[in-house]
């Protein structure tokens, strides 16, 4: 039997919902070893009613099959599923005939129209020892399904080579919504820059954590990342350097569209973000145009900030824009494109606010929807543009015209602040982060005045400064943005720091099956 599930358990207490069954798992007072939690889902499902007593075993008879109708993106799901298991006795996903009902031994992936009450991103997971289902209203779900059923399943289903895995899951069904539609983690490939590679990698550990934004931070003072066919130097100079002096990089073009189906087909959309009008000394490096005195300024590979701006009342400039949100709305399918905004100390306010209102006219006419950091609040915006609070400031001005936020508040969100002083990476600025503070925050208490309805959802930035390599990212962002996927999905019943640090300690043996450098906080009982 898997570490992490509970071996006898009295039926009642299975049958409560999440939060009460895993306190019930909670160690007497003073008792040293906490005992294994019902089971180590991370996001805590809504809905939880499992029976570890009877299971559900793959083996030689097991077969993946999906409905006579299913489209395209179930077959894909299923296909991903049936990967996952490494099943020897099938060698493909099976669609079953119309009509047929699913074999025994099946796990069976189904989109039902019926059930609109799970939304684009909720699912059922029913296990019986003859049989599971994932039910669905939409693929987000089903796939998110598949997530849950994985982490039910022991770390060794994580890695196909183990001996002796033997993949088991308990009986029982799980329902389950997510509490936010925006469950976002920021990557920022302009300090130091990260290969397609490293970032595939990234969106495969959201997905396993249900997170379905990327933001990429694509430009900053150190680095112009994605390529713009109109403005060529941008890459070709601003792209050639990154902090510390290194080779920097970018992506063309079709390496991004690469990486935006590929996050897409594991339901995670792409935002991308180019920052303007400060954070600008790439672009100003490359195109003299942009200066306010024409002279182009050297590469940068410090880590100030504040210094840069476009001069933004040159028409060039709004030429500039215009172009580079053409080409990357044409690249984008996703509804947004976030413009940056902050730290702007070159301009005076009323040159800020009126740029921002222009740029997202820009944004609107090529038909996306503008993101900004908290400082474009103070800008008259439309109640569609969204607002990314990351310090106290004008961010809650936006809920008040009836705009949304998202909610990335550095004190808990921000992947690269140290976890205690002995961290090697990361900064301090605003705070150091342990686990359970990236845990234990409420996103409907953060700012005063700003109602639940008014947000979008929670996203955890990784600014990288001080990260050269992925094993440096992924020790900064594990465990903590598995601690925000949670604050983000999971309904406020459901969550407590007990059963989030006994489900994460059970995720130690995973991580590691998936290669991942991750923080082993003090906090948390990892299991051995
Ligand atoms: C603040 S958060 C910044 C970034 C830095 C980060 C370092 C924000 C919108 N701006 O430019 O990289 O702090 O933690």
């Amino acid at each position: 039997m898997a570490p992490y599930v509970r071996r006898r358990a009295p039926r009642a207490l299975l049958l409560l919902p999440t939060a009460i069954a895993l306190s019930a798992c909670r160690p007497p007072a003073g008792a040293r070893a906490p005992r294994a939690p019902a089971h180590a889902v991370i996001p805590a499902p809504a809905g939880v009613r499992l029976d570890p007593s009877a299971s559900f075993d793959v083996d030689s008879r097991t077969a993946v099959v999906i409905d006579a109708q299913a489209g395209a993106e179930e077959e894909e799901i299923a296909r991903d599923l049936h990967a996952l298991l490494a099943l020897t006795g099938s060698r493909a996903v099976r669609r079953l005939a119309a009509g047929e009902a699913p074999p025994p031994h099946a796990v069976h992936l189904r989109l039902d129209p019926q059930r609109t009450p799970l939304g684009a991103e909720g699912y059922e997971l029913t296990v019986t020892p003859e049989r599971v289902t994932l039910a669905a209203h939409a693929p987000a779900g089903l796939f998110y399904a598949v997530q849950t059923m994985r982490q039910l399943l022991p770390p060794s289903v994580e890695h196909r080579a183990a001996i002796r895995r033997r993949l088991r899951l308990p009986t029982g069904q799980i329902v389950d919504t997510p509490r936010f539609p925006w469950r976002g983690a920021m990557l920022d490939v302009a300090r130091h820059f990260f290969g397609p590679a490293d970032v595939k990698r990234y969106v495969d550990l959201l997905a396993l954590y249900k997170l379905n934004r990327l933001h990429l931070h694509l430009a900053d003072d150190q680095g112009w990342r994605l390529e713009i066919r109109s403005w060529p130097n941008l890459t070709a100079h601003g792209g050639s350097t990154q902090v510390g002096g290194g080779a920097g990089g970018y992506y063309t073009q079709a390496e991004y569209a690469d990486l935006v189906a590929y996050a897409r087909s594991r339901h995670v959309t792409v935002v991308p973000e180019i920052e303007m009008p400060g954070h600008t000394n790439a672009a100003l490096a490359s195109y003299p145009t942009l200066t306010c005195d024409g002279v182009a300024r050297p590469l940068y590979t410090g880590t100030e900030v504040g210094f840069s701006t476009l001069c933004v009342e040159r028409d060039t400039v709004l030429g500039f824009v215009e172009d580079v949100v053409r080409e990357i709305a044409e690249l984008t399918p996703g509804e947004y494109v976030h413009v940056g905004g902050d730290e702007v100390e070159k301009l005076t306010h009323e040159q800020y606010l009126r740029f921002v209102e222009r740029v997202q006219g820009i944004v609107r006419q090529h038909g996306k929807q503008m993101i900004g950091w908290g400082e474009i609040a103070a800008a008259n915006l439309l109640p569609s543009t969204v607002v990314q609070h990351w310090k106290p400031d004008s961010a809650r001005l936006h809920a008040a015209r009836g705009g949304r936020l998202i909610l990335s508040p550095a004190t808990r969100t921000y992947l690269d602040m140290k976890y205690d002083s002995t961290t090697v990476l990361g900064l301090t600025w605003a705070a150091v982060i342990e686990v359970r503070d990236a845990y234990a925050w409420e996103p409907a208490a953060l700012i005063p005045g700003v109602p639940e309805r008014a947000i979008l959802g929670v996203e955890a930035p990784l600014w990288s400064e001080t990260l050269v390599r992925r094993s440096d990212f992924e020790f900064m962002a594990f465990p903590r943005l598995a601690a925000i996927a949670e604050v983000g999905w999971s309904p406020p019943a459901a969550r407590d720091w007990q059963g989030f640090s006994a489900r994460l300690g059970a995720h130690g043996p995973r991580l590691s099956a998936l290669g991942v450098n991750f923080y082993r906080s003090p906090q948390v009982p990892w299991a051995r």
